[in-house]
């Protein structure tokens, strides 16, 4: 068995003890990058050669919005062809088997919904929706915008321009979103981090939460990141195989409870 095959087994032996959702999730871009989605700061991250607050800001769409909306169209594309893997499929059985309370995911991939998961606020938004800057109307998406824009700009009937329906850097997170990944964080007896290279705030804080509370902070990561410090344990391996195998031994324990 692998290396992490044996810490799992443990892990999963313990967790499938634990009451009904009583395990929260926390996703970043690394979960998605099974799927061909690119993540953001890896080598071959969507930031590579760019500044993230030059993009992905409204100080950064306001002064060239073409380049942005050229930016996400080709990300929309890329996520439209894409599908759920093994991982987000393996968050979906825990949320069906009764053992997960919520996945808090960053990611705007859209790819949790895709895989049927119901428990699950995406506190960065949606790349497959648009919000319009005039009127605030928020559209779902299932094709690039930028393929019906005339000048490349896409716009709303109202003649304002759209925008990604995402936080932006500088934006605050919706309260609601806070309240619900909080409160999850605080009552969770674990919390498995999944993907994330735990620099962007407030969700790089929710996994401290769970450690202050004195409660399992477990992370799935191909390497170490500023969560480490203070994960109970850090499973190095590729999420997409790891995550799936915790799931098949807490399956093997009897899970959490057959619901
Ligand atoms: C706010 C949507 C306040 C857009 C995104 C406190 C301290 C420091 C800074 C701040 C702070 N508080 C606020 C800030 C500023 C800022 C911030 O955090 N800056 C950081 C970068 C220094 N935060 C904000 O601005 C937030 N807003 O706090 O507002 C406020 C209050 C009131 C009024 C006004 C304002 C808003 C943050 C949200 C920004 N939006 N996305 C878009 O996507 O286009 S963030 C963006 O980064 C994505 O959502 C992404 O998901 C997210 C986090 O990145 P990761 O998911 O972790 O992806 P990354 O590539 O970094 O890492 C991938 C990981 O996967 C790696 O570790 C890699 O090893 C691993 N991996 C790869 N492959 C695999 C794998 N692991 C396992 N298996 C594999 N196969
Ligand atoms: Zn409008």
């Amino acid at each position: 068995m692998s290396n992490w095959g044996s810490e799992l087994r443990v892990l999963a032996k313990q967790m499938a003890r634990y009451p009904q959702r009583a395990i929260t999730a926390l996703a970043g871009a690394g979960l998605s990058a099974a799927s061909g989605i690119p993540t953001f700061r890896g080598k071959e991250g969507w930031w590579k050669n760019r500044e993230p607050a030059e993009l992905a800001s409204p100080q950064g769409f306001n002064s060239d919005p073409r380049l942005v909306w050229e930016w996400y169209c080709h990300r929309i594309e890329t996520v439209l062809s894409s599908q759920p893997n093994a991982a987000h499929e393996a968050l979906a059985t825990l949320d069906q088997i009764g053992a997960l309370d919520l996945l808090i995911t960053q990611n705007v991939d859209g790819l949790h919904r895709r895989s049927g998961i119901s428990r699950c606020i995406e506190i960065h938004g949606s790349i497959l929706r648009t919000k319009c800057t005039g009127c605030k109307q928020i559209r779902t998406i299932t094709s690039s915008p930028c393929r019906s824009a005339r000048d490349g700009l896409p716009r709303c009937e109202c003649g304002e321009l759209l925008r990604p329906d995402v936080v932006w850097f500088g934006e605050a997170l919706a309260p609601d979103s806070i309240y619900k990944a909080y409160g999850a964080s605080q009552r969770c007896m674990a919390m498995l981090v999944v993907g994330t290279s735990g620099v962007v705030h407030p969700a790089a804080s929710f996994p401290e939460v769970v450690h202050q509370s004195g409660n399992l902070v477990i992370e799935f990561n191909i390497e170490k990141t500023p969560i480490s410090r203070y994960a109970d344990h850090s499973i190095i391996g590729p999420v997409e195989k790891t995550l799936p195998k915790l799931i098949e031994f807490m399956e093997q324990f009897g899970g959490t409870t057959q619901l």
